[in-house]
């Protein structure tokens, strides 16, 4: 393997290059190499400066995150920053692409820094779980105000290189782009001034008094939702304001290593690998996707709206069918809305805003207008009958080639692809609501989906900036089977004797972003219960139906929209418990004989899990989702899932899947039918594995 360091000499100066790709991440063999060649750059008598730049697409873009959890091998990065820093000859680095976590500690253990105007720095590293390791809690907050300096490292936010120069962790900004050359100049010019070394531990914290540590504290454990990461970088930051600048790193270092030691740690780190390995699939290795620079879009209601919106954010020009002119001006106007919300925001610049809305968006009561289209998603109403019809038009009169695409969420796109004399050419384009933020998107591959179909999928995804996940078709892919089968299990726990209240306190406290009864009342009761009904007449006998909900519906409480469903909705104030929700359940236990018990939090948390464990332990059995990992980031994404658990295979393989089948075989004993275990699960436990082994 080449050298993943170099150093070559220009004059005077040093030029130590790190080349590792993708994003040359300080690795062990590149810690090693940028050590031994400053080191030799400082013991080189005809070097005047040292210059630390990087090859390919970016500045060092953090610590190898692949060794963490693995035996550390020396130099560590806080000691190879010091050595930087200590040297006796002026470092300067030069940043180009994405300067993160351990790479912009890198540079800022450099003395001067110079920074092409297109590259962003930040500190990202409480994403992961961690803090900033190498004295980047230290060195910030003396470079740039303490406030801003904890605001970077608590909110993992990225700054440009202007702002950075504005704050003073950037000395010089250069236009071009070519990081070498800009390093060189920075050095030329610093040696003829005669500068030398600059220390940032030499400098006392920026602005400390300005920060109120105890108020802050409370706003990021706040927001840090049950993430211990962010609260002990503070602690860190704070360090820097009251401790000498050694014992703030050794303070910083007791903190890390904390946090390196978590299960918080592992699960985010699981969570990030996990999101980078579902866009590798086996099928579209290699293959050319077809173009996405024109779509179309029919039906404009939230969700039609939602995808049009992403579209034109991400520079793709569409056109939107609806069945009326009414209907078209409703879509047009709430895809202005979500436009105008995107520059509020600060997501869209006010001319590309109107410059889209001129050029590139515009509405259509025909078919016949998505003739040039090179793809078109449907997003109509949730019925086969419908979608075959749209199909079948939009076979009429699309384009030879066009990828046609439907957004359905449950159905079999096997039955809408056969509406249409080209079924290659048809797939699922499953998007999450409101389509325009969330980030998920199932790809769903039918029978006869062609590989550049599905790679288009991907393609128009990644332009999208969504995270695209493969899944085969069933009733609901991967999200929406799971969530109906925990559904179902929560419904059985509330029949057996916990209220709903008591199930999404259990959730919440576990640390969902929102109890399950809840999320049904925001989304609308009237969806479920639609979906119960479809599936009425397939529906297994043996099933326990649990008929509350259908109860709330049949009164018109819909949830949220209605101001009734599970909670009451009154303006301005929180959503109380719907006292009428007990009495209903109460009817229902004593209709089917259920003597209620006490059930613990722990145990809804466990009922919960098992259920979710169990049906995605099928899904991948059954093909459906390709590696337990992909289960992971659609139910982090799509469905509200503590990242710091890292889903829930991942948190599966940390209580250990022998505790989980354990769990359904106690649950077996309350209702056969609903708590088979699924045999991958089982087989799983017989060989002594956990899903991980599976992702490959
Ligand atoms: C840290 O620095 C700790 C220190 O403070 C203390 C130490 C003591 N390591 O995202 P992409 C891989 S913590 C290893 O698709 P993009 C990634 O898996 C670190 N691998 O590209 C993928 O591999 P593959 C703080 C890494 O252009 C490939 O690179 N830094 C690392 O969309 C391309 O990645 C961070 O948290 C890494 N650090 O985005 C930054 N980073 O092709 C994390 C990436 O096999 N990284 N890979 O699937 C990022 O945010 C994005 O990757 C980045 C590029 C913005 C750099």
């Amino acid at each position: 393997m080449e050298d993943p360091v170099t150093i070559t000499r220009e004059a005077n100066i040093a030029i130590v290059e790190v080349n590792n790709p993708p994003v040359n991440a300080a690795s062990h063999a590149v810690r090693l190499g940028l050590q031994l060649n400053v080191k030799e750059a400082e013991a080189n008598p005809e070097v005047e400066a040292i210059l630390i730049c990087c090859a390919g697409r970016t500045f060092i873009a953090g610590a190898d995150i692949k060794e963490f959890g693995k035996p550390p091998q020396d130099p560590s990065l806080p000691d190879l920053v010091n050595q930087i820093e200590a040297s006796t000859k002026p470092v300067i680095v030069a940043i180009h692409g994405t300067a993160l976590g351990g790479g912009l500690e890198v540079a800022m253990g450099g003395h001067y820094r110079v920074a092409l105007t297109s590259a962003k720095m930040g500190l990202p590293e409480v994403n992961l779980g961690i803090l900033p390791g190498a004295g980047g809690t230290q060195r910030l907050p003396r470079l740039i105000p303490v406030a801003k300096a904890a605001e970077m490292i608590t909110s993992a936010g990225m700054i440009s290189a202007k702002e950075g120069h504005e704050l003073g962790l950037i000395d010089r900004l250069d236009e071009g782009d070519d990081p070498r050359a800009a390093g060189l100049a920075y050095a030329k010019d610093l040696l003829a001034e005669g500068a030398g070394p600059s220390r940032t531990s030499d400098n006392a914290a920026k602005d400390a008094d300005a920060v109120d540590f105890d108020a802050l504290r409370a706003k990021v454990k706040k927001s840090a939702r049950g993430i211990m990461a962010p609260v002990k970088a503070l602690d860190a930051v704070e360090g820097a304001t009251t401790m000498p600048f050694a014992e703030g790193l050794k303070n910083e270092r007791a903190l890390f290593t904390e946090l390196l030691e978590s299960d918080q740690r592992a699960a985010l780190i699981h969570a990030f690998f996990a999101e980078r390995s579902v866009a590798k699939v086996k099928e579209i290795e290699g293959v050319a996707p077809r173009p996405t620079d024109k779509i179309g879009v029919v039906g404009g209601g939230t969700m039609g709206a939602g995808i049009a919106t992403s579209a034109l954010l991400a520079g793709i020009d569409v056109t939107l069918a609806e069945r009326d002119d009414d209907a078209a001006n409703k879509a047009r106007a709430t895809v202005e809305k979500n436009l105008a919300g995107a520059v509020k925001r600060g997501k869209l610049a006010q001319a590309k805003h109107d410059a889209i809305l001129a050029n590139a968006f515009r509405t259509t009561t025909d078919y016949a207008d998505f003739g040039e289209r090179d793809l078109v998603i449907e997003a109509v109403f949730e019925s086969m009958e419908v979608k075959r019809e749209v199909f079948g038009q939009l076979d009429a009169v699309c384009k030879p080639g066009a990828v046609l695409a439907t957004n359905t969420s449950y159905l079999d796109i096997n039955e809408i692809a056969a509406a249409t004399k080209r079924p290659g050419d048809v797939l699922g384009l499953h998007f999450f609501s409101p389509a325009h933020v969330m980030k998920l998107l199932e790809v769903v591959v039918a029978d006869q989906t062609d590989p550049t179909v599905t790679a288009t999928g991907f393609a128009l995804g990644k332009k999208m900036k969504k995270i695209a996940v493969r899944a085969g078709v069933c009733d609901g892919f991967i999200g929406n089977r799971i969530l109906s089968h925990y559904q179902k299990a929560n419904f059985a726990t509330v029949l057996a004797g916990a209220s709903p209240f008591d199930v999404d306190r259990a959730l919440t406290n576990f640390g969902l972003a929102m109890g399950p009864f809840a999320v049904s009342d925001l989304a609308g009761l009237d969806i479920g219960w639609a979906n119960r009904k479809r599936l009425a007449e397939t529906r297994d006998p043996r099933e326990t139906y649990a008929a509350f909900a259908d109860k709330l519906c049949e009164q018109g409480h819909f949830g949220r929209k209605t101001g009734k469903g599970f909670y009451i909705y009154e303006e301005g104030e929180k959503p109380q418990p719907n006292p009428e929700v007990e009495e209903i359940i109460a009817a229902e236990r004593a209709e089917k004989g259920i003597t209620p018990r006490q059930i613990s939090d722990e145990e809804i948390v466990d009922r919960y899990m098992a259920a979710m464990v169990n049906e995605a332990a099928r899904v991948v059995g059954d093909g459906i989702a390709q590696r337990p990992s992909d289960v992971d980031v659609v139910l982090l994404n799509g469905y509200g899932f503590p990242r710091w658990r890292g889903g829930p295979m991942h948190y599966a393989d940390t209580v250990g899947l022998a505790k989980i089948l354990n769990d359904i075989g106690v649950l077996q004993k309350e209702d056969d039918f609903l708590w088979q275990p699924a045999p991958l699960l089982k087989q799983l436990v017989e060989e002594d594995r956990n899903f991980a082994s599976l992702n490959g």
